[in-house]
């Protein structure tokens, strides 16, 4: 049973619906000054398109050409037109801008009550949104979603995680949707006043916006006894409602009839062979107010092969590997902050929270990881904490290649954030 029948296209009709609608957003894409540039720069238009894979004849979009082409220089239409604005989270240089027309916001409404339908959602659920308000798509994006889907929606926020619980409790909410490291945190607070967190009604949480590991998610079900599904999405394609889990957990179907979506080598923009890790490169098919085409996510992932035992057509990503640029690199060795994670969720002494530290002694780089210890651990004599120690540092060892100084530190010791998770702490002096 589907909430939407797009969701039921098979393959040929996916194809086919893509070459219309790219020709068609191409022709709305080039009103702005932006896409008009780029188009006569590249001597392309509507007619060069055939099938999917001529969108390869495209120019890309960076995240530089949004920053360059801020506030305005990507809309298709005067502003007036436009009913909703939501910004980029990201950390460093100067911010970008979305829009949305109203029917742009109904478009990722009904993307969004899709997703959470297919996993299970349903219109008699109660519906707590666990994550920050405000520019973050996922407030409102997700908000909008549930509303659509029909649940009781609860605006809660991120935080004030006293607050979060009286609301589960007081309202019987029985769908989340919360970052997974405050998830984790929220487990810990949970746990410190008492309350066994699985003794929440709590049946289904929704998790994204952030890089996690299956470990993190094994941990996050056992922890309030759910399901939890994974959720992709970024700002410059909405935000959340990009692609979405199954409930056969076995990576995100991503919308096919709103979204082109590539895998290419992020060195030579070539294709990655099929099941190969490449970097995402993104086109939104049906947006109005600010069409973006070819967009360099800068996010790692494949294409999960085969078809999905739920039979929807539309392709699988694996779950995001880390980011082209947040991959460190140290004595040489290239490492990604996933790698950690992955180990350290799957040690049950290790506790919710952990923090890379870069540093520099002299001219060597070095490589602390602080790891959070689950509180029936710290007890342990020092002893069974160096052991404990050295075992966390030869599994990230074998996973790393080089070996990091390791810190065991008690639960609760490490900064929290209420929104991503800020998961490398780089101390380096600057060059
Ligand atoms: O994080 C949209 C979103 C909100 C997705 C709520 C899911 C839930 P941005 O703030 O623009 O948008 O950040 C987008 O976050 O390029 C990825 O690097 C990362 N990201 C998002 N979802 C996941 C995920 C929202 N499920 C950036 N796994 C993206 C890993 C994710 N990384």
């Amino acid at each position: 049973m589907h909430f939407d029948p797009a969701e039921a296209l098979s393959r040929e009709e996916l194809d086919r619906l893509q070459v219309t609608r790219l020709r068609e957003i191409m022709a709305r894409a080039a009103r702005s000054p932006f896409y008009a540039r780029k188009f006569a720069e590249a001597g392309i238009g509507p007619d060069d398109i055939t099938t999917p894979a001529d969108i390869r004849k495209l120019p890309v979009t960076t995240k530089q050409d949004l920053r360059e082409s801020y506030p305005y220089g990507l809309l298709t239409v005067p502003v007036p037109e436009l009913v909703r604005l939501h910004a980029s989270s990201g950390t460093t240089g100067s911010p970008t801008a979305v829009f949305y027309t109203r029917q742009d916001i109904e478009t990722w409404a009904s993307l969004m009550a899709r997703c959470m339908h297919m996993c299970g959602v349903r219109p008699s659920d109660v519906f707590q949104n666990m994550s920050g308000y405000g520019l973050f798509t996922g407030g409102l994006g997700i908000h909008y979603g549930a509303e659509r889907l029909g649940c009781l929606t609860i605006p809660a926020g991120a935080g004030n995680s006293r607050r979060q619980v009286k609301l589960i409790k007081d309202f019987g909410v029985s769908v989340v949707h919360i970052i997974p490291s405050y998830a984790l945190h929220f487990a810990d607070f949970l746990l410190s006043e008492g309350i066994e967190p699985a003794s929440l009604p709590i049946r289904i949480a929704l998790i994204g916006a952030e890089p996690h590991t299956e470990e993190t998610r094994r941990r996050i079900e056992g922890l309030y006894g759910c399901k939890a599904y994974n959720s992709y999405g970024l700002s410059e394609m909405n935000g959340p409602g990009v692609a979405f889990e199954c409930t056969e957990q076995r990576g995100m179907h991503l919308w096919e009839d709103a979204y082109i979506a590539e895998i290419v080598d992020p060195e030579t923009m070539e294709p990655t062979p099929e099941g190969e890790i490449g970097e995402l490169v993104m086109t939104t098919l049906t947006r109005e107010g600010m069409p973006i085409l070819r967009y360099r996510t800068r996010d790692l992932t494949r294409f999960l092969p085969g078809p999905c035992a739920c039979g929807r057509a539309h392709r699988r990503i694996d779950r995001i590997a880390g980011r082209s640029d947040d991959m460190l690199i140290i004595k040489g060795v290239n490492i990604y902050p996933m790698q950690v994670e992955q180990i350290l969720m799957g040690m049950p002494e290790v506790g919710s929270n952990y923090l890379i530290e870069l540093t520099r002694d002299g001219h060597m780089d070095q490589f602390t990881v602080k790891v959070e210890i689950t509180e029936e651990f710290f007890v342990e004599d020092m002893r069974s904490l160096n052991a404990l120690r050295g075992r966390v540092q030869a599994k990230l060892r074998d996973e790393l290649l080089i070996t990091p100084r390791v810190e065991l530190v008690q639960h609760g010791s490490l900064p929290v954030s209420e929104g991503k998770a800020k998961r490398v702490s780089d101390l380096r002096p600057k060059e």
